[in-house]
């Protein structure tokens, strides 16, 4: 039988465990990514004209629609749908519309009740244009931000019109009841190519929806409750 030298022996055993170090670290920093949520693929607003687009998302109580395979408890977050990671062509006309299928939590902060920085500062609300809607009234809120150093800024913030708490619910999506949603529609202007803005609900909607719970979960998960809009050609 062939003696081994121990240095070899020692060797082996050590790549081994570092081997499996590595492996575990791996899987570990990838859970830790999915934790804090992800980039979920690309939803592009649909070209309509030379320069215009329609994104069409909506918002749900829960997340079996949009992220089925989604364990405990994200899978009865509220979510954004399709995706929350939103592409739109430069120096266009961008419609927004939302099909709401949430009941209201309402907003801690007023100042989102308003319809801003849309066109005509206003948003259809079920084909009726209003500049505001109750506090108390608010499920989600699509507010879009720019970065510190931006040299396009865009904001624009709707609050979306929950659906009634007792509403029946007739509407089956891949076998799961919803009431009939509240459609939100609004406009706003985009600048030029390759700016990155980001976009978040203000109605604390999380977990159990009081404070401070009511801004964790979904609410501070991408995928979820938050994301980016990028003015991107396409
Ligand atoms: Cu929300």
């Amino acid at each position: 039988m062939k003696q081994r030298s121990p240095t070899i022996v020692i060797g082996l055993i050590a790549s081994i465990i570092l081997g499996f170090g590595i492996v575990a670290g791996v899987v570990l920093s990838l859970r830790s990514i999915t934790g804090l949520g992800y980039e979920p693929p690309v939803w592009q607003a649909t070209k309509t004209g030379p320069n215009s687009a329609t994104l069409s998302i909506s918002t749900f109580p829960d997340s079996m629609v949009c992220h089925p395979d989604a364990g405990n408890p994200q899978i009865n977050w509220v979510t954004y749908c399709p995706s929350t990671t939103f592409e739109v062509p430069p120096n266009s006309l961008i419609t927004v519309v939302i099909k709401q299928y949430d009941s209201a939590s309402g907003l801690y902060n007023d100042f989102f009740q308003k319809v801003q920085g849309t066109m005509g500062g206003v948003a259809m609300y079920n084909n009726k244009p209003m500049s505001q809607i109750k506090a108390d009234d608010a499920a989600h809120t699509f507010t879009i931000q720019s970065q510190p150093d931006e040299t396009n800024p865009i904001f624009v913030s709707v609050p979306l019109l929950g659906v009634p708490d007792n509403a029946p619910t007739p509407v089956n999506i891949n076998g799961n009841m919803y009431p009939k949603p509240n459609v939100i529609a609004f406009q706003f202007r985009t600048g030029p190519a390759s700016h990155v803005y980001i976009w978040h609900c203000y109605v604390p909607c999380g977990n159990d929806r009081e404070s401070p719970y009511g801004f964790s979960g979904p609410m501070t998960t991408t995928g979820y409750m938050a994301g980016t809009v990028t003015v991107t050609n396409y």
